[in-house]
C-alpha cells in the first residue's frame, strides 16, 4: 500500500484547499447533492483518504461499504488498466466480451445455493433491484411486490417505492410506482421479537390479508437491512420468509447490494441461516469501486423475460467487469470473509467496553456494524447525539457513517483491508468523542 496506514491532520477539516473546492461545488453542483464531510479526497486506500491538503483520514464508511477490497487495490488498479488499454466500451448487446460472461460465472458460483443459475448485469444497486422485480414479473405474471419497514432500495422512481424512509428519499419526488407493498419485518430492538418465526408469521399474515400470494411476484428484503439502521432480523425470520414464497409461487429476492461481497463475514448475508434466494441482487462491493450491479438467480426465473428484454448501454461494462474479477478474487485469495469475521471481534470488544447508556443497541455482522443511540437509559431515538458525535469524529480525522430511519444509528463499515491499528485509533476517537458530548 503506498499510502502511509497513519491518521493524520496537517490543517483544520476541511483544509483550505477543500473549502476553495467546497465552493466550486456549491456553485456547480446541483444543490440536491449532498456531502457528509466538506473534504475533498486526492488518494485512498487500506483505511486511509487522503485529503487534497495532505490530511489523512481513517475510512469507517468504504464510499457507502463499495471498497471493500481498498479503494486503490494493487490486483483492482492492474486488471482496470489493463482493459482500459485494450478496450473501454463496445456493448455487450452488439458486441460481447468474456469479462461479462467471467464474472456471471463468478456470481453463479459463489452465490447461495447449488442450483442452475444464470445472470444479468447492470449499473447500480437501484437498477439492479429494478431488473429482479421485471424479471420477476415476467416468470410469475403477477404484478405485486412486497418491501419491509425500514428498506432502502435505491432512488429511481420504482425503488423509491420500494424504499421506506420519506426524506432525503422520497420527499417531494412522487408519484411512485403502482403495486408495491409495505409490511412490518423484525427489528429486534424495537419490537423485542426475538423469533423470527414469529415475526414472519406477522408479516406473513399481513401479506395474505392485504395482497394475497395470488397477486404477489415478489418478496423483495435486505437480509441485514442497511439504510434503515443496520437492522438484523431475528433468527429464523429469513428462513421463514423464504419458505413461504417457495410454497406460495413467490419469488423470494434478496437485496445484498450492501450486505453482498464479504461485507457481512460470510461472503452473502444469506448464507448465515442457509438462505438460497430466488434471486440475488449485488453491487457496491462487486467490483473494487467500479460501477457494477448484478442480478444472478434460478435459471428458469431468469429465462423468463424475453430475448432483448433486458439490458442497457453500460450493463456490465468490460472496465467494470474487469474490476469485479480482480475484486473477488481479492476475495477470496486474501480470506477477506475470515478478515471480516475479524473486524466484528475487534469492533464489538471496543463497543463494548463504552460505559454509556445512550448506546441502545450494538449489532451487525462482520464489518457491518452500528451503535443506536437513544436517551439516557431509555429507548428513545437520539438523532442529534449521533449527528453530534459523527461531526466530532469528523473532525479528528474519523469518517464515520449515520443511518437508520430515526437517523440515530452511528454505522461502521471500513474497508476490509483496513489494520487493527487504524480501527483502534478510530474508535479511541468515536469513545472520546461519545464522552465529550456527555
Ligand atoms: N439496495 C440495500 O444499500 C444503496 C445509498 C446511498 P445504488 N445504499 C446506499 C444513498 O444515499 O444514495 C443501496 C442499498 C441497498 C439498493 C441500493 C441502491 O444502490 O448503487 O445506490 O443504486
Amino acid at each position: 500500500m503506498s499510502i502511509e496506514q497513519q491518521r493524520r491532520l496537517v490543517t483544520e477539516l476541511p483544509g483550505p484547499r477543500s473549502q476553495q473546492l467546497m465552493a466550486r461545488k456549491v456553485s456547480a453542483v446541483a444543490g440536491g447533492v449532498g456531502t457528509t464531510m466538506p473534504v475533498f479526497a486526492a488518494a485512498a486506500d487500506g483505511g486511509i483518504i487522503v485529503d487534497v491538503d495532505g490530511n489523512q483520514l481513517i475510512d469507517l464508511g468504504s464510499g457507502i461499504a463499495v471498497t471493500t477490497v481498498g479503494a486503490a487495490n494493487p490486483r483492482v488498479v492492474a486488471a482496470v488498466t489493463e482493459q482500459v488499454a485494450a478496450f473501454t466500451h463496445t456493448c455487450f448487446m452488439v458486441t460481447p466480451y468474456d469479462g461479462y460472461v467471467a464474472v456471471a460465472e463468478a456470481l453463479n458460483r459463489l452465490t447461495p445455493g447449488d442450483h442452475d443459475k444464470r445472470t444479468a448485469l447492470f449499473n447500480s444497486g437501484a437498477e439492479a433491484v429494478e431488473n429482479a422485480v421485471k424479471i420477476a414479473r415476467a416468470y410469475t405474471k403477477k404484478d405485486a411486490v412486497v418491501v419491509f419497514d425500514h428498506a432502502y432500495h435505491g432512488r429511481t422512481n420504482l425503488t423509491l417505492a420500494m424504499t421506506a424512509k420519506n426524506k432525503p428519499y422520497k420527499h417531494t419526488f412522487g408519484p411512485f410506482a403502482p403495486e408495491v407493498y409495505r409490511v412490518g419485518g423484525s427489528y429486534p430492538y424495537r419490537d423485542n421479537e426475538r423469533d423470527g418465526a414469529v415475526a414472519a408469521a406477522r408479516a406473513l399474515d399481513q401479506i395474505e390479508k392485504q395482497i394475497g400470494a395470488d397477486n404477489l411476484a415478489a418478496l423483495v428484503i435486505e437480509p441485514v437491512q442497511g439504510e434503515g439502521g443496520f437492522i438484523e432480523p431475528a433468527p429464523g425470520f429469513l428462513p421463514a420468509l423464504a419458505a413461504w414464497c417457495r410454497d406460495n409461487g413467490v419469488v423470494f429476492v434478496a437485496d445484498e447490494v450492501q450486505t453482498g461481497f464479504a461485507r457481512t463475514g460470510d461472503m452473502f448475508a444469506s448464507d448465515r441461516e442457509g438462505v438460497a434466494p430466488d434471486l440475488i441482487v449485488t453491487a457496491k462491493g462487486i467490483a473494487g469501486g467500479l460501477p457494477l450491479s448484478a442480478v444472478t438467480g434460478r435459471a428458469e426465473i431468469m429465462s423468463a423475460p424475453h430475448e432483448g428484454g433486458l439490458g442497457g448501454t453500460y450493463g456490465g461494462n468490460p472496465i467494470a467487469c474487469a474490476a469485479a474479477l480482480a475484486a473477488i478474487e481479492t476475495i477470496e485469495q486474501d480470506g477477506l470473509v475470515e478478515r471480516a469475521r475479524e473486524i466484528e471481534t475487534l469492533v464489538k470488544a471496543r463497543l463494548g467496553n463504552i460505559e454509556d447508556d445512550r448506546i441502545g443497541d450494538i449489532r451487525g455482522r462482520g464489518a457491518m456494524l452500528a451503535v443506536e443511540l437513544v436517551n439516557s437509559g431509555g429507548t428513545e431515538p437520539d438523532p442529534q447525539l449521533a449527528k453530534d458525535v459523527a461531526k466530532a469524529a469528523h473532525a479528528q480525522g474519523v469518517i464515520v457513517l449515520t443511518c437508520g430511519t430515526y437517523g440515530n444509528v452511528l454505522r461502521f463499515l471500513p474497508p476490509l483491508t483496513i489494520s487493527d491499528a487504524l480501527l483502534d485509533d478510530a474508535f479511541d476517537v468515536l469513545a472520546a468523542a461519545l464522552e465529550a458530548t456527555r
